[in-house]
């Protein structure tokens, strides 16, 4: 993978634990740091010369260089800056680079061998001089590739091994152990050391270090596998390259391991078969408070209250005046308000108790950088609060779409019981010239069973029946109408309260898993680079 797509790939990482709520600050400054690197030109690249004091690093560059660049001393400790020893020809061009190091001290050489790279000659990172040791891990971080020197005497150093070799290891690709003062041991003792060495780099992980033996205080003499491994003929781009695709692979397999995802494919935190358990209970909770038979009531009363408006005839302003009076009308028949005041009928907290549990109960398998932002998650009040927007909206969206029936059969039937109410007052009319005229003549009809009756009596008689017959079509119809609206408002707002639940509820979990599977995924990514 290209350098570059490493550390787009160590953005992603970073992006993702940061969402998850883990510490970037470290690899956000390797990822500077890395791409400030590349900003500088690669042509050489920059090895640095570690060690304890005293194991003899400024000998060993005088060796290298083959005249006197950096003062070596029995007096203890000897370098207190570090100093860099550079080709003349590359000097203009490394000098940013090397004042971007830490590197104030520069020696060049004339010489067209070992033209690209600059040695440093570090101070002692094991130094009674606290500020030496600082020197040297600010500047660690920026260089190339590095020679640990050490002795026959601090080749086991703890400072070493559990220090700088267990943190440089995975992060410098161009790295090689020197054995100086090997001229103190005999030669068999020598070969012993270097492969105690050697077992020693293997257990610690970072068995691909090679590892030489040198004689510095005999000049160029003492040196010669150093000097074939510096001679070794790889590009300096590619020393470059690969030391910047290797910090942008530790820090991301670094993330992933905070993260608790290295390795492995991060099952979900929460098993599918559970989450859908708790989420159906949550819903369950839910609907009973939004009460969906209470609504489908109210639907009903909603369109028989409409029908009533449309199809009663003259009649309807007294009744209506009667429900307006009582208050009957609006309570009644108001399937949105009704929903709206799903909170006046209960708490939500025993509906979210299940989920809560769930999400609670994952947190121990958990890594503990993980576990603040998920208990945040599954506080209840968080859970509540989130559980009752979700319903909100659900219930907002259904109410919107909210359309009482109506049919044109109630106009009809409105129309007709205008006309029943006229052919009443006819009726009345009639009725009362009969009683103001005594002995006005009245026509008679036969009926079956009941013989002649009077023909005003028969009238009024199939009068009322009319509007009665009417006022009953009109109330089964809108029963009917209602019903049939009601199961559906009932059936859309049970799917949206329940779908939205699923899909919303869980999203900020859902988004946690999104982001470790990121993570691990950049991870899994990030083993391609160096
Ligand atoms: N016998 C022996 N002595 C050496 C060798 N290399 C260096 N020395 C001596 O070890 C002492 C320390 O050498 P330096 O080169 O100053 O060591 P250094 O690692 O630069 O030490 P600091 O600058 O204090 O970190 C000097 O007296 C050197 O002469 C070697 O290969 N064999
Ligand atoms: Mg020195």
């Amino acid at each position: 993978m290209s350098v570059d797509r490493c550390l787009d790939n160590l953005d992603e990482a970073i992006a993702a634990a940061k969402s998850l709520g883990l510490d970037t600050g470290a690899a956000a400054a390797t990822r500077d740091t890395a791409r400030s690197r590349l900003g500088f030109p690669s042509t050489a690249y920059v090895l640095a010369l570690a060690g304890g004091t005293g194991v003899g690093k400024s000998t060993l560059l005088n060796a290298i260089a083959g005249e006197n660049v950096s003062p070596a001393g029995a007096r203890r400790p000897t370098t207190a800056d570090a100093v860099a020893w550079v080709p003349s020809s590359r000097g203009r061009e490394l000098a940013g680079l090397l004042r971007w190091v830490g590197i104030t001290t520069v020696r060049e050489h004339a010489g067209g061998a070992l033209a690209d790279v600059a040695v440093l000659d570090l101070p002692d990172f094991d130094s009674i001089a606290l500020e030496h040791r600082e020197r040297v891990d600010a500047l660690l971080p920026r260089v190339d590739a590095v020679a640990w020197i050490v002795d026959p005497e601090k080749y086991k150093d703890h400072v070493m091994h559990g220090g700088y070799l267990t943190q440089f290891a995975p992060r410098i690709r161009r790295q090689i152990v020197v054995l100086n003062r090997s001229d103190l041991l005999s030669p068999a003792d020598a070969t012993r050391v270097a492969e105690d060495m050697r077992h020693q780099l293997r257990r610690e992980g970072a068995g691909d270090i090679e590892v030489v033996a040198t004689r510095a205080r005999e000049g160029a003499g003492g040196i010669g596998e150093l000097s074939q491994w510096l001679d070794s003929g790889i590009e300096a781009k590619r020393v470059v390259a690969s030391r910047v695709a290797a910090e942008a692979r530790e820090a991301a397999r670094q993330l992933a391991a905070g993260a608790g995802v290295l390795g492995d494919a991060a099952a979900p935190l929460i098993e599918p078969a559970r989450r859908e358990r708790a989420l159906s209970s949550v819903s369950r909770g839910a609907l009973a408070l939004i009460d969906i038979a209470g609504l489908e009531r109210q639907a009903v009363a909603a369109t028989r209250f409409a029908a009533r408006r449309r199809g009663a005839g003259p009649l309807r302003f007294v009744t209506s005046a009667i429900y307006r009076l009582i208050g009957r009308a609006r309570a009644a028949a108001d399937p949105a308000g009704f929903l709206g005041r799903w909170q006046l009928r209960g708490s939500l907290a025993p509906a979210v108790e299940p989920l809560r549990e769930l999400v609670a109960s994952t947190l121990p398998t958990v890594p503990a950088p993980l576990r603040g932002a998920l208990a945040t998650l599954s506080e209840p009040a968080s859970i509540e609060g989130r559980l009752a927007r979700t319903i909100d909206s659900s219930l907002g969206a259904e109410v919107a779409g909210f359309r009482v029936p109506t049919s044109a059969l109630w106009s009809v039937i409105g129309a007709a019981q205008y006309a029943v109410t006229a052919l009443l007052i006819f009726l009345a009319l009639w009725f009362a010239a009969l009683f103001v005229i005594h002995d006005a003549p009245v026509g008679s009809v036969v009926l079956p069973y009941l013989g002649p009756v009077p023909t005003p009596v028969a009238l009024l008689a199939a009068t009322l029946l009319a509007g009665y017959l009417l006022a009953k079509l009109l109330q089964l119809h809108a029963g009917l109408l209602g019903r049939r609206w009601a199961r559906r408002v009932g059936a859309n707002v049970t799917r949206e309260v329940r779908r939205r639940i699923d899909d919303d509820l869980l999203v900020p979990l859902d988004q946690f898993d999104a982001s470790r599977a990121a993570l691990q995924r950049a991870a899994r990514e990030a083993d391609d680079c160096g």
